[in-house]
């Protein structure tokens, strides 16, 4: 079948679907390819964190309600090191600025039907397989649908197919340079039956490894342990992981974990990724196609859709006033926020996990930086502006 749009959206995943969202209004025209059906994007179990611009954006497009009822907005966050808690507030410290803890299957749950509400064109379970002609002016999406061959002609082709799409695969290998760092652990993450541990979410270094207490609402926790890369999901029995989550995570108190029965397991592998240039012809990426940061700074989700911000822009001032400013300055605009989101989820990373004995040199320098947190409002600002987001940078 040939199909014919403004611009082609490869994913339906945070970045793809606000896209669509904000084109639509706009009056611009999309069509999304999405390889994995509506149920398994919208049940796959990922971020929790929502930024303050990311809310904000979600609540001016119109698709915010339901985050405003059920999300869970924090207005704080502890910080363990070695049994020792400190508190970095946000609002006082960022001129009234929070994260929303709001899970990222329930933000694609409720992008997906704000969009099929207003008849925009989807096509689950559709692999795009190449991009062409993407430096001519009709680009095209050729992609498969129940083993039958499809294309779409577009003006631009907005790749927001992840890390593993095809998109950044179709940029000239010259026109970019790739930076890459793999850490030595993984996060092993559980959802679990049981009401959360913490009123506000827990970043623990502990000799045995880091540990995270967050939620996705007054009755489901979302938890995470440090474990080695080559650690295996079977190789924890539940009670090893309840009893690992309240050593690492304990400041000390009689600090007691909330147990219940966890219905979701998985192990993620920590990576920091991006290239430097996002952009060629009519392809533009967005998310986690051209970047990709460790979830100890809560930025992946954020990221893609403040990218996104950006590209919508540059096609409104295309279609609006035939300008290409902004499509001229898409990547270079994107960059400044992903490098800052780069050092700030390395810098949370590096402090927080295990990565040298104790007592070690390495240790010393994390655990003076954390000391410095306690001393310092100077210090806590700069985490607290980070964590929940930079408002323009
Ligand atoms: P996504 O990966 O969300 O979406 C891309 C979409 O493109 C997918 O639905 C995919 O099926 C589709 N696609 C790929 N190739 C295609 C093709 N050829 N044709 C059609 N469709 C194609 N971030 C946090 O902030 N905190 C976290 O705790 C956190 N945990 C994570 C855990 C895991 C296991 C992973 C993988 C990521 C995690 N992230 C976390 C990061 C995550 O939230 C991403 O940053 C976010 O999903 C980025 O959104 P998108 O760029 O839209 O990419
Ligand atoms: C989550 O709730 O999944 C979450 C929260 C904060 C992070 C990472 C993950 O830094």
């Amino acid at each position: 079948m040939q199909l014919k749009t403004q611009v082609g959206i490869i994913g339906a995943g945070p970045a793809g679907l606000t896209l669509s969202l904000l084109l639509a209004k706009f009056g611009i025209e999309s069509i999304i390819i999405e390889n994995r059906s509506r149920a398994y994007v919208e049940a796959r179990v990922r971020a929790g964190l929502l930024e303050q611009n990311t809310v904000d954006l979600f609540k001016d497009m119109g698709v915010g309600e339901r985050m405003e009822c059920e999300g869970a907005e924090h207005h704080g966050v502890y910080l363990n090191f070695d049994g020792v808690r400190h508190r970095v507030p946000f609002k006082e410290l960022t001129g009234g600025r929070c994260i929303t803890i709001y899970g990222q299957q329930e933000v694609v749950k409720d992008l997906i039907e704000a969009r099929l509400a207003q008849g925009g064109e989807f096509f689950f379970e559709a692999s795009a397989k190449s991009i062409e002609g993407i430096e001519g002016n009709s680009p095209e999406i050729h992609f498969e649908q129940n083993g039958e061959k499809h294309n779409i002609l577009c003006d631009f082709v907005a790749g927001c197919d992840g890390y593993h799409g095809i998109s950044r695969q179709t940029l000239p290998k010259d026109s970019y340079n790739e930076f890459h760092i793999e850490y030595p652990f993984s996060w092993l993450g559980i959802l679990a039956h049981a009401a959360p541990s913490s009123d506000e979410l827990i970043y623990s270094y502990h000799q045995r490894g880091f540990a995270l207490s967050s939620l996705r609402s007054e009755t489901v926790s979302r938890l995470y342990i440090q474990v080695p890369n080559d650690d295996k999901i079977e190789n924890w029995t539940d009670e090893q992981i309840w009893d690992e989550l309240e050593i690492r995570l304990s400041n000390g108190s009689d600090f007691k974990v909330n147990r219940g029965e966890i219905f979701e397991k998985s192990i993620t592998p920590m990576r920091s990724f991006m290239i430097d240039n996002m952009q060629h012809g009519r392809l533009f990426l967005a998310g986690d196609a051209a970047h990709i940061v460790p979830p100890t700074g809560g930025k992946g989700l954020n990221l893609a859709v403040a990218d996104i911000r950006f590209m919508a822009a540059a096609f409104k001032e295309f279609y609006t006033n035939g300008q290409e400013h902004l499509l001229e300055s898409y990547s270079q605009d994107c960059l400044r926020r992903i490098w800052r989101a780069q050092d700030f989820s390395n810098f949370m990373t590096t402090l927080f996990h295990k990565q040298s004995e104790h007592g070690s040199f390495e240790y010393q320098l994390q655990k003076a930086k954390f000391d410095y947190i306690g001393i310092s409002e100077a210090y806590k600002t700069t985490i607290a502006e980070n964590y929940v987001g930079l408002k323009e940078i």
